[in-house]
């Protein structure tokens, strides 16, 4: 009977209805880290005290709400923190649950065979995921918020003489990469790992996955190496590497979520928001952010660049956006190049 069950499970995983959510849903303060790891250095959110001060972004289609909010800690000081808040994809599977008796069903309008309701359902099943960073930065305050974007054409000269030194000076913490790296936070999340340490990564659930469903899935694969910063740093030399992620990350999810290599988008980000080399995986059918063509780079394109010229990435000029408020818009600016 159990065995049975199972069996139409896989099958329906297979036919990319259904996703056993095998690993444990993602851990806002780490549960489960080892020893020393980031849920005993760093406080638990006091939720009750978040006031908001500013709703950075909303997206009615997205059913997502971007909150900047401030906090009083008890040592009376006041910390910045961001709340996102995002309506979960409902689940195919637990619709009976859903028109179970635990829900309560109110009616709106009713007229000749149509009707609308609202469906208000136990709290299991009207989850909101909420991603808190906490303490926030200044320029996370900035990432969140909607602005106006323009377009930048980044030669490799521009690269190195505006772009590399603005990011040296700047750019964001990179610390939660280097916990996952070793095994000090999400290592009971970690799908599957190439150890060695120049051509080796971690895959990942990314934060934006619930893990409730393949329709939205979302792993990023993060390289072992360290001082790769983004696509700028690839030459031949990292091929086996890049090969090793295209190929065993498309393994490990089929092995792990049962869809096939030609159902994902496998891509970087240039600019990333984070300069430690990482790679997104993304479920084809699912429209996730930052997939525009002014941002995201197919792996396949970039391995098939780098094997036509080892230095593709130091010679090109990369288009990417850049928001009205970045200060490396400002610099550009400065040197007269946009
Ligand atoms: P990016 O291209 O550098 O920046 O991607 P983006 O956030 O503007 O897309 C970094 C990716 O890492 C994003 O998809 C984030 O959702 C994900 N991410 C960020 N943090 C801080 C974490 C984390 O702590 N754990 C995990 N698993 N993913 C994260």
């Amino acid at each position: 009977m159990a065995e049975s069950k199972k069996r139409k499970r896989e099958k329906e995983a297979q036919d990319g209805d259904f996703v056993e959510p095998k690993p444990p849903p993602p851990q806002t303060q780490g549960k489960g880290d080892v020893p020393g790891a980031v849920s005993e250095v760093l406080p638990t959110f006091p939720f009750s005290a978040f006031r908001v001060q500013k709703v950075l972004r909303e997206s009615a289609r997205e059913k997502i709400l971007f909150l900047h909010g401030k906090v009083n800690e008890d040592s009376g000081d006041e910390k910045d923190a961001i709340v996102i808040l995002e309506k979960t994809p409902l689940q195919a599977d637990r619709v009976s649950d859903l028109l179970s008796k635990k829900s309560e069903l109110k009616l709106q309008i009713r007229n000749d065979i149509y009707s609308t309701y609202t469906l208000y359902p136990p709290p299991e099943l009207s989850e909101i995921k909420t991603t808190i960073v906490y303490p926030a930065t200044e320029k996370h305050i900035k990432k969140y918020q909607s602005q106006d974007v323009y377009l930048i054409q980044e030669t490799g000269e521009d690269y190195r003489s505006i772009t590399l030194p603005f990011l040296q000076s700047q750019s964001f913490s990179i610390q939660w990469v280097y916990n996952i790296l070793e095994k000090k936070a999400e290592a009971d999340r970690i799908v599957y790992e190439n150890t060695d340490p120049i051509s080796g990564f971690v895959l990942i659930p990314d934060f934006k996955w619930d893990q409730k469903q393949v329709d939205d899935l979302y792993l990023i694969a993060i390289c072992h190496h360290r001082g790769l910063k983004s696509l700028r740093d690839l030459t031949d030399k990292q091929l086996p590497l890049l090969r090793n992620i295209f190929q065993e990350g498309q393994e490990a999810i089929l092995k792990r979520y049962s869809l096939r290599g030609n159902q994902l988008r496998i891509y970087f980000h240039y600019q990333p928001s984070y300069y430690h080399l990482h790679v997104h995986f993304t479920a084809l059918g699912f429209d996730a952010s930052g997939t525009a063509v002014e941002r995201a780079h197919l792996l396949s394109d970039v391995i098939a660049n780098l094997e036509l010229d080892p230095m593709y990435y130091q010679k090109r000029t990369l288009t990417y956006a850049l928001r009205a408020d970045e200060p490396l818009l400002k610099k550009f600016l400065d040197a007269g190049k946009c």
